[in-house]
């Protein structure tokens, strides 16, 4: 064994990337803020995970286990570090999951030396991704995320079955696993998220019910249930918080996001809806609030989206998707992690009492064209009485 020379000068190529200080970018919404680069993408991966150093081995010096995207990630700020663990795919196409971390928030993340190898429960399991990390008020952080099969009863080779995967830690480095949750309601689960809190001294998850792998069919949004015994997870019955409606921007899907950030006005969410296309399905971010006694219970829910995908976020893998299953709270800041395109990571930061005044002062979706133009005819009028015209 020796070590390639091609070596030192990829390391010191990614070490630029790395150390590359991120900016906030020009427009902005008053909303949040977004930056001018990517938290987190493919490049970001370790050469050691991809390459064989070994220039005997590995001659022509090339990446035999390559990374195709670094993309939707939880996120958990963890002695006083801001951790992310995002879902890796390799070129292979299975996803796992890698905790990487930075001091800021917004610019150095870098992965932990290894990603993370989960106690392997389930044979039939092929793929895992979306790791929502719940800091309970047990004790314990939780990661949920979506456990993918394929579909033993159905022939077509692409048929799955999804289910939600629960994992604990105290250090997101030992990993407990528990079963995976079952709804008695729902065949299939995806976006499945931890409640940070008991709910009626239970532990409390947002779902989402779908009649397949792909359709909601009969699921009407987001849902919630509670469940006794998080080491056998089961939730007997579901009710449903954020609905799906006709024609906006959760027509086809939507689904928890970020864990519920406690304010003094209620829970605010940050969640994705999706709407069909012609050119297939459009991910965005929106976000809601739920009563602080009741948080399965809708108090306030802007119409329309929070962050869609722009510019360079509209392409990638899934083009025009963004999404987010993380976000990190330090004092009045807030820093939501999302992904755009199935492909990169960024950041978006904002403050609690922007996001308190976003959920609670922006007007609902009238949900009719013509009530729409009523909403912003009222909007220009009023502005026009104070510009004096
Ligand atoms: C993919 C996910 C996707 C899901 C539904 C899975 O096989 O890995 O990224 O959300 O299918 O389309
Ligand atoms: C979903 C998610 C994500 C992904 C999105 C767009 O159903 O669970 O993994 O970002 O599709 O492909």
């Amino acid at each position: 064994m020796k070590l390639h020379p091609e070596y030192v000068k990829v390391k010191a190529k990614q070490e630029a990337l790395l150390s590359q200080k991120n900016q906030l970018a020009q427009e902005q919404n008053g909303i949040f803020d977004r930056w001018q680069h990517p938290v987190l993408t493919a490049a970001h991966a370790p050469v050691e995970w991809q390459y064989d150093l070994d220039a005997d081995a590995n001659p022509f010096f090339m990446k035999r286990l390559g990374i195709n995207a670094v993309f939707n990630a939880g996120a958990i700020q963890l002695n006083g570090k801001y951790c992310v663990v995002a879902r890796v795919e390799g070129w292979d196409r299975k996803s796992f999951f890698a905790v990487a971390e930075s001091d800021n928030g917004v610019d150095g993340f870098r992965f932990w030396e290894e990603p993370i190898l989960l106690p392997d429960t389930c044979p039939e399991e092929t793929n895992v991704y979306d790791m929502r990390l719940t800091q309970h008020e047990d004790g314990w952080i939780y990661g949920v995320f979506c456990s993918e099969s394929k579909d033993p009863e159905n022939a077509d080779l692409g048929a799955a079955v999804a289910s939600a995967g629960i994992v604990r830690t105290k250090d997101l480095v030992n990993w407990e696993r528990l079963p995976n949750l079952t709804t008695k309601q729902s065949p299939q689960q995806r976006n499945v998220l931890l409640h940070p809190e008991f709910v009626d001294g239970k532990y409390a998850f947002f779902t989402r019910p779908m009649d397949g792998f792909i359709e909601t069919g009969s699921g009407g949004g987001i849902g919630f249930g509670l469940c006794d015994d998080i080491t056998h997870a089961v939730i007997d019955e579901e009710i449903i918080t954020s609905h799906r409606k006709y024609h906006t921007i959760t027509e086809a899907k939507n689904g928890a996001g970020a864990v519920p950030i406690r304010t003094d006005k209620g829970w605010i969410h940050i969640a994705h809806g999706v709407r069909n296309t012609a050119a297939g399905l459009r991910y965005v971010i929106y976000a809601f609030a739920t009563a602080l006694d009741k948080p399965w219970e809708v108090i306030a829910e802007p119409g329309g989206y929070m962050i869609a995908p722009e510019y360079d976020e509209r392409i990638g893998d899934v083009s025009n998707v963004v999404f987010t299953n993380g976000a990190i709270v330090d004092g009045e800041k807030v820093y939501i992690y999302y992904a755009s395109s199935d492909t990169r990571l960024h950041v978006a930061t904002t403050t609690i009492d922007k996001l308190v005044d976003y959920v609670f002062n922006t007007p609902a979706d009238p949900l009719r064209s013509v009530d729409c133009v009523k909403q912003r005819i009222a909007l220009i009028r009023k502005n026009k009485e104070l510009l004096g015209k």
